[in-house]
C-alpha cells in the first residue's frame, strides 16, 4: 500500500511537471489537450527507461534482429495503449483525478494513428505489440504517412471522405532523429564503369527517420517503429530564390513531401501508379540501408547477414527491397551475383495477404524500369538464375510486359507463408501452384492471430476484470490460459457475472451512439455486428438483403415473438469502389425506413456507424452478441476482427473461410452458426451460368427482398437507385450473393433460437472467449520465430 501512494505522488509530480515545463501550461487553465500532451509524456518517460535498455540489450547479446516491412501500422491511440502495457491504469486515474480531470475524457483526445487500411495494416500493429511482449529484437520499417486513411462522414447516406490530419497537432510518441537522413535515387540511367555497374539517379528524395517506441506488456521491453518521411534533398533554389520566383523555389520541397503526403486507401485493388511504386521503394530502399548501417557497425563479414537479420515483407509492397539488398551487395560491395543472389534469399520471408487477382501487384515494366532502370535488371537475372536451376519450367517475374511482384517475391524469400489453414493450402493450389511444386518446402502457414493486450484487457476491462478474479493474469501474456474458465461456465453465478459484463457493454455503447449519433438503439436487443472494410467479397450486402427480408416477414406477421436485433455496420469503401459505396448508401437508406416503422422497430433496428476505425472497434467489439464473418468462402485470406469478436464473448455466424475455419474447430462447432457453400462447392457454383437466377426462384424471400431494391421501397425519391445492385445480384453474382442467402437465412433463425435461451447463449458466448486463446498474436510471432525467422526471445 505504502508503495503504491508513493509512486502515485511519484507519477502525479510527473504529470504536473510535463505540464508545467513540457506544455507551459498551469493546472487551472490547462485543456485536456494540455493535460494529454503531459500525460503523454511522463508515460513515454517510462517507456524510454525500458526502450534504452532493450536496445543496449540488443546490441550486446548480437543475436539476430527481425525487420518488418510493411507499408502500412494501423496502430490507432497509443496513450492508452502505454499506460495499459505498463500496469498503469490506477496511478494514471487517481494522477488526474487529483487535479479534477476524467481519464476517459483525456484518453478520448488522442486521435487514431490510422497509417493502414484494414487487416493487413493492424495486423502489423499486432505484431509488434507481441514482438515487445516477448522480448524479440525487432524493428518495424514503414512511412510515416502526413494523411492517414481519409475521414468517412455520411451526407444524406452517402460516403464522404475528408482528409486524415494525425499530424496537424503535435504528436508526442515520436522522435525525430534528424541524424539518420539518408538518399534515396529514382530514374536516370546505368553505366559500366571500371569493371563495376554504377546507377545514376536523376532525383533524389530524402528520407528522415522517426522513431516510436512500442513497448510490450509489463514493459518489460520495448521496440522501435521506424517510420520515414520524405524531404528534399535540397530544399531551396537559392538561385531561383534570388530571381524573385519564391514558388518555383521551394518546388523541390513540396514534391519531395509528397512521397509520404497520403496513404493510398485501396485496400484491396493495385492501384498501379508512378508515386506508389516510388513509395514503395522509397521505403524499401532507406531500411534496407539502415539494416546494413546497423548491421555494419557490428560486423565485418556480409556472409553473416543471414545469421543475424531476418527481413519479413508484408505482402509484395515492400517487395523492392529484396533486389535493392541484391543491389547493393554486388554493385557496390562487390559480391559476386551469385553470392549476394544466396545471401539476400537467406534473408527475406514473403507474407501473403489475398488470393484476389486484381489485388496482385504488378507493374508495367516501362513505368518500372523508368523509375528503377538498375532494378529491372536485376530482376531479369534473378530470374534468370531461377530458370538455370529450375530450366523445367519457365516461371518468370516477368511477363506479358509486366513486373509480378507476387513471383518474385516467392523467387525471392527463404520462406512463403499464407495467414491461415485454409489460405496457405489455396495459396499452394492456385496462385503459386508451379512455384510450390518447384520449392514445395518454402510455403508454410502462420495462422493471423490479435494482441490479447488491446483487444480484450484495455478494450474490455470489465471482462479482463472478471477473467483475472477466476484465474489470475497470467492469461494477458500466455492467452491460452483462458481455458482454465471452462470449470466456472459450469457455475451459473459466474455465468451471471459473465452476462453483466457484456450488458455493461452493451450499454455504454448504446450511451456512446445516443451521445454522438443521438440514436437511441434498444439495450436489450441482440446485438449484431459486421465491421470491416466494404467490399462486394465481404458480402455486406448478403447481410443487408437478409435484414429486408427478415424486416418484411415482421411486417407480415408484427404479433409473432421476434427475437430483438440490432443491426450495426461500419467500414469505409475505397474512393473509386462504385457499387461498395452504393451498398453502404443502401444500408443507410434501409436504416432509415426501418428505423423508422412503428410496426418493426421495436424488434428490428439497422445503423451505420461512420468513420470506422482501430478506436471504434475497441468500443464495438466488447459490445457484441454476434459476430459477421460472411465471406464467399475462399476470399477472406484469414479475418482477424472475427477472433476479436470470438474472444470478447460473441459467437460467430460465419462460411468456412479463412480462420473462421480454425475459430470454430477451437470454440467447438455447436458454439458457432455455420452456413454457406464450401470454397470448392463455390467454384463449382460459378460455372453454372445461371446459379443466381435458379437460387432466385428457390426461395422467394430472396426474390421478394429484391423487388424491394428494383421498386424503390427505400429510395421512393429515387427509385431507380439501387435497380443495378438487384441486378447485378441476378445477372452476374460473382460473390454468390444468392446462391448462399437461403442457408444464411436458415442460420440466422437459429441464432434467433439460441439467443432466446439466454442462459445457453450466455454459456456458447464464454466458451468462445475460453476458447480462444490460440489466436493471440503472440501464438503468431511465437511461430514466425521458429518456422521462418530463427530469431530468440532477450527476456531472461
Ligand atoms: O489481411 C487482409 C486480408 O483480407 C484478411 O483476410 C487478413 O486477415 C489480413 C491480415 O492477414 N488483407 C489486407 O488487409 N490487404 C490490404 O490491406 C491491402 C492493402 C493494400 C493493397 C492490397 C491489399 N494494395
Ligand atoms: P541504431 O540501432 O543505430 O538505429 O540506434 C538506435 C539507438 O541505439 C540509438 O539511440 C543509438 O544511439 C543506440 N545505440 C547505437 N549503438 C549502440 C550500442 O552499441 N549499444 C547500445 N545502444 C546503441
Amino acid at each position: 500500500m505504502a508503495r503504491s501512494v508513493q509512486t502515485s505522488s511519484n507519477f502525479r509530480d510527473a504529470l504536473l511537471r510535463h505540464l508545467t515545463y513540457t506544455m507551459g501550461k498551469d493546472p487551472e487553465h490547462a485543456q485536456p489537450f494540455d493535460w494529454r500532451m503531459a500525460l503523454s509524456h511522463a508515460i513515454r518517460d517510462r517507456i524510454v527507461d525500458t526502450w534504452v535498455a532493450s536496445t543496449r540489450k540488443t546490441y550486446e547479446q548480437d543475436g539476430k534482429r527481425v525487420y518488418y516491412l510493411s507499408m502500412e501500422f494501423l496502430i490507432g491511440r497509443l496513450l492508452e495503449d502505454g499506460i495499459f502495457n505498463l500496469d498503469m491504469v490506477e496511478e494514471a486515474k487517481e494522477a488526474l483525478e487529483s487535479f479534477g480531470m476524467d481519464m476517459r475524457t483525456i484518453l478520448d483526445d488522442e486521435p487514431d494513428a490510422a497509417l493502414g487500411n484494414g487487416g493487413l495494416g493492424r495486423l502489423a500493429a499486432c505484431f509488434l505489440d507481441s514482438l515487445s511482449t516477448i522480448g524479440c529484437p525487432a524493428y518495424g520499417y514503414g512511412i510515416r504517412y502526413e494523411n492517414g486513411l481519409f475521414k468517412q462522414s455520411f451526407v444524406d447516406g452517402c460516403q464522404v471522405e475528408s482528409p486524415e490530419t494525425w499530424l496537424q497537432e503535435p504528436h508526442p510518441w515520436e522522435f525525430e532523429r534528424p541524424e539518420v537522413r539518408i538518399n534515396i535515387g529514382f530514374g536516370g540511367d546505368v553505366h559500366f564503369e571500371n569493371g563495376k555497374t554504377v546507377w545514376r539517379p536523376a532525383e533524389m528524395i530524402q528520407a528522415e527517420a522517426f522513431d516510436t517506441p512500442i513497448v510490450g506488456w509489463q514493459g518489460r521491453w520495448a521496440n522501435t517503429l521506424r517510420l520515414w518521411a520524405g524531404r528534399a534533398v535540397d530544399p531551396f533554389d537559392l538561385d531561383l530564390f534570388n530571381s524573385g520566383d519564391f514558388a518555383a523555389a521551394s518546388e523541390h520541397e513540396a514534391l519531395a513531401r509528397t512521397i509520404s503526403r497520403v496513404l493510398y486507401p485501396e485496400d484491396s485493388n493495385e492501384a498501379g501508379k508512378e508515386l506508389r511504386l516510388k513509395q514503395e521503394y522509397f521505403f524499401s530502399a532507406a531500411s534496407i540501408r539502415d539494416i546494413l548501417r546497423r548491421f555494419d557497425s557490428q560486423h565485418n563479414d556480409l556472409k553473416l547477414l543471414p545469421e543475424k537479420i531476418a527481413i519479413q515483407l508484408n505482402d509484395t509492397h515492400p517487395a523492392i527491397a529484396g533486389p535493392e539488398l541484391l543491389r547493393i551487395l554486388h554493385d557496390e560491395r562487390g559480391l559476386s551475383f551469385e553470392e549476394a543472389l544466396h545471401i539476400t534469399h537467406h534473408c527475406m520471408n514473403y507474407t501473403n495477404h489475398t488470393l484476389l487477382p486484381e489485388a496482385l501487384e504488378r507493374w508495367d515494366e516501362r513505368l518500372f524500369g523508368r523509375l528503377l532502370p538498375r532494378h529491372l535488371d536485376i530482376i531479369n537475372r534473378i530470374d534468370d538464375a531461377h530458370y538455370k536451376a529450375n530450366p523445367h519450367r519457365t516461371l518468370s517475374a516477368r511477363s506479358d510486359g509486366q513486373v509480378k511482384m507476387g513471383e518474385l517475391s516467392f523467387i525471392m524469400a527463404n520462406r512463403v507463408n499464407g495467414v491461415s489453414a485454409l489460405h496457405t493450402d489455396l495459396m499452394k493450389q492456385t496462385v503459386f501452384k508451379e512455384l510450390n511444386a518447384l520449392h514445395p518446402d518454402r510455403i508454410v502457414n502462420e495462422t493471423n492471430g490479435v494482441t490479447p493486450r488491446r483487444w480484450l484487457h484495455s478494450c474490455n476491462p470489465a471482462l479482463s476484470g472478471l477473467i483475472t478474479e477466476t484465474i489470475g493474469e497470467d492469461w494477458i501474456a500466455d492467452l491460452e490460459q483462458l481455458e482454465k474458465l471452462e470449470p466456472s461456465i459450469e457455475d451459473q453465478g459466474w455465468l451471471d457475472r459473465f452476462t453483466d459484463v457484456k450488458n455493461a457493454n452493451k450499454a455504454a455503447l448504446c450511451d456512446y451512439v445516443a451521445g454522438v449519433h443521438g440514436v437511441n438503439l434498444n439495450p436489450e436487443a441482440m446485438f449484431d455486428i459486421q465491421i470491416k472494410r466494404m467490399h462486394e467479397y465481404k458480402r455486406q450486402h448478403l447481410n443487408i438483403l437478409e435484414t429486408i427480408a427478415h424486416w418484411q416477414e415482421i411486417r407480415d406477421n408484427p404479433t409473432a415473438d421476434w427475437v430483438p436485433r440490432v443491426k450495426i455496420f461500419a467500414g469505409k469503401a475505397a474512393q473509386g469502389y462504385h457499387f461498395a459505396k452504393d451498398i453502404i448508401h443502401l444500408i443507410n437508406d434501409v436504416a432509415k425506413l426501418v428505423n423508422a416503422d412503428a410496426a418493426t422497430r421495436d424488434v428490428l433496428q439497422v445503423i451505420f456507424l461512420p468513420n470506422y476505425n482501430v478506436s471504434l472497434a475497441e468500443r464495438l467489439v466488447p459490445a457484441a452478441d454476434l459476430s459477421e464473418q460472411i465471406s464467399t468462402a475462399g476470399k477472406e485470406a484469414s479475418g482477424t476482427g472475427n477472433m476479436k469478436f470470438a474472444l470478447n464473448g460473441a459467437p460467430t455466424i460465419g462460411t468456412l473461410d479463412g480462420a473462421n475455419v480454425e475459430i470454430r474447430d477451437h470454440v467447438g462447432k455447436e458454439n458457432f452458426f455455420l452456413f454457406g457453400m464450401l470454397a470448392d462447392e463455390v467454384m463449382q457454383r460459378r460455372m453454372m451460368h445461371d446459379h443466381a437466377q435458379q437460387a432466385i426462384n428457390a426461395d422467394p424471400r430472396l426474390g421478394r427482398a429484391l423487388e424491394a431494391l428494383r421498386d424503390g421501397t427505400f429510395s421512393p425519391e429515387d427509385p431507380g437507385r439501387y435497380t443495378h445492385i438487384a441486378d447485378n445480384l441476378t445477372w452476374s453474382d460473382y460473390f454468390l450473393v444468392c446462391s448462399d442467402f437461403t442457408d444464411y437465412w436458415r442460420a440466422q433463425r437459429e441464432v434467433d433460437k439460441a439467443y432466446q435461451d439466454r442462459k445457453a447463449w450466455a454459456k456458447m458466448a464464454a466458451l468462445n472467449t475460453a476458447r480462444s486463446g490460440w489466436f493471440s498474436s503472440d501464438r503468431t510471432i511465437h511461430g514466425y520465430m521458429c518456422d521462418i525467422w530463427g530469431a530468440k526471445s532477450l527476456i531472461p
